[in-house]
């Protein structure tokens, strides 16, 4: 039987209205991430919002990605934590300036720091409050592939997350959250996060290697992302697709060509969402009732792949684009989605 509210529910705003958005709206908000260039002061704090620099289209207004819940919700801070949580799920994010976190770490970078102290932060917060599942990790910051002591940024980045996965005990391969992980224009190091009080299945992509097996090509360490994050609430089985990109194997497909790139990761995106109707037959997700975010590297490149997910996914689709670095210099695009929650509006 389908509840007749699904538990949890992604609206996409203009920021405008978000700031608009009061009383009985609010208290059902989980959080969300408010994309702009340059990034707004954050006007919200409560539910908690990541203010993330990353330019949109041109002409088109900062927007909002805001999760509603469909139970009870309360606030809280812990650390550097802001975040809301109900019975069953809880939205946190945290900012980090890693030109504080790195004073004097010595061979350590500053982002490394950083990460590996936000990650920390957070699997304290969600073994506190007894959250056992991780349905989705979302980071920005800038300059991701810029080289600095002697690495990418995204390989600093890919320690500093390992070694906090480590400490806690936490496996880093196998049965690990989805995420995605893309450059901002500019600002902290930003982290959002879903979790809830449920099992989380992670889901590989039979067309490519897991990224947790990467080859040290890739960085000394692997980056700690399952392909997607299978959950059932409330009765519903959803779906988180990690960022997924023109990779087959582990090796990038299509220098230079972003046609063939975004087909490459709708590809991978519809190889994901078979998994997961194999091990959910009841789901039946569809490519056409999933909620996209799509990064592109080019903002020339924004119309190109516009054109080819209308092709490719057919129907109506719920579909927010950003320019942003992609994690390889060689990737020119990266496409999230998710499903099985309601799309709003909420
Ligand atoms: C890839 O498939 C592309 O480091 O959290 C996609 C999703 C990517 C998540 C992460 C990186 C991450 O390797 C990059």
């Amino acid at each position: 039987m389908t509840p007749a509210h699904a538990m949890l529910c992604l609206e996409i705003v203009p920021a405008s209205r978000l700031s608009r958005l009061a009383g009985e709206k609010m208290d059902a908000v989980l959080g969300g991430a408010c994309f702009s260039h340059p990034a707004r002061a954050r006007d919200i704090s409560d539910p908690p919002f990541l203010a993330v620099d990353m330019p949109l289209p041109s002409g088109e207004e900062a927007v909002c990605e805001v999760w509603h819940a469909h139970e009870p919700l309360q606030s809280g801070r812990q650390g550097p934590i802001r975040y809301r949580q109900g019975d069953t799920l809880l939205f946190g994010c945290v900012s980090l300036d890693e030109t504080v976190a790195g004073v004097s770490h010595g061979a350590r970078s500053p982002l490394q720091v950083a990460t590996d102290a936000a990650y920390r932060s957070i699997f304290d917060l969600l073994d506190t409050l007894g959250y056992d599942a991780i349905l989705r990790f979302w980071n920005y910051f800038p300059e991701i592939n810029r080289e600095s002591h002697d690495i990418e940024r995204y390989r600093q980045f890919n320690i500093g997350r390992q070694d906090a996965f480590l400490a806690h005990g936490r496996s880093v391969a196998g049965n690990v959250p989805a995420a995605c992980a893309l450059g901002s224009a500019g600002g902290a190091l930003h982290i959002a996060f879903l979790a809830a009080r449920a099992n989380v299945i992670g889901i590989e992509n039979p067309r490519q290697v897991s990224a947790y097996d990467y080859p040290s090509q890739y960085g000394p360490r692997s980056p700690t992302f399952a392909r997607a994050g299978l959950v059932n609430l409330g009765g519903r089985d959803m779906l988180f697709i990690s960022g997924t990109a023109s990779i087959v194997g582990h090796q990038t497909l299509h220098h230079g060509d972003i046609v063939a790139q975004t087909r490459e990761c709708l590809q991978n995106i519809a190889a994901i969402v078979a998994e997961a109707n194999r091990q959910a037959p009841a789901a039946n997700f569809r490519l056409d009732e999933l909620a996209y975010k799509v990064y592109v590297r080019q903002p020339d490149d924004l119309d190109t792949v516009r054109r080819e997910m209308a092709q490719f996914i057919g129907g109506p689709t719920s579909a927010v684009f950003l320019q942003a670095d992609v994690c390889r210099a060689d990737l020119l695009v990266e496409i999230e989605a998710s499903g099985g929650h309601a799309i709003g509006p909420c």
